[in-house]
């Protein structure tokens, strides 16, 4: 019901945008893999970086840069793109003997990140701060360096 409430919008949108009539009988469920641009979204936050710094993505159990560097004060946005759930979690994770043990730093914490969802994170000072996904500490590392 609902989602044909959107369908509806959304063929409603496109008429008024481009004038074309939406047509009902060859749809082959195509909005599967269509961007969904519809503003049902609960509290994600925008995907962009509004600060314009660095943006670090979430996909296929990985982080993709490892290594960010950024001048101290500024911003780091982490971009959950993957369909697992993952966290960005400060602190470094140890491997010894095939074992990952993760070694939280408190600075910060995202929780549990869905697909789509953000997570950012200012780097006031000056150093060097590993950061890891809690669910995968095994392969999901990263390290942001702040000069
Ligand atoms: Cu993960």
């Amino acid at each position: 019901m609902n989602r044909n409430a959107i369908r509806l919008a959304t063929c409603a949108a496109l008429l008024v945008l481009t004038g074309a009539a939406c047509a009902s009988g060859d749809e082959t469920d195509s909005d599967a893999d269509a961007p969904q641009t519809s503003g049902t979204e609960t509290a994600s936050p925008v995907s962009s970086a509004p600060t314009g710094g660095p943006t670090i993505t979430l996909n296929l159990i990985a982080f993709k840069p490892t290594d960010v560097q950024l001048a101290a004060g500024g911003t780091v946005t982490w971009r959950q793109d993957d369909v697992a759930t993952h966290t960005v979690t400060s602190g470094r994770v140890e491997q010894t003997g095939g074992t990952a043990t993760a070694k939280p730093d408190g600075q910060f914490d995202s929780g549990s990140l869905t697909t789509g969802q953000t997570f950012q994170f200012s780097y006031a000072e000056p150093g060097t701060y590993p950061f890891y996904c809690a669910i995968h500490p095994a392969t999901m590392t990263g390290v942001i360096t702040a000069t």
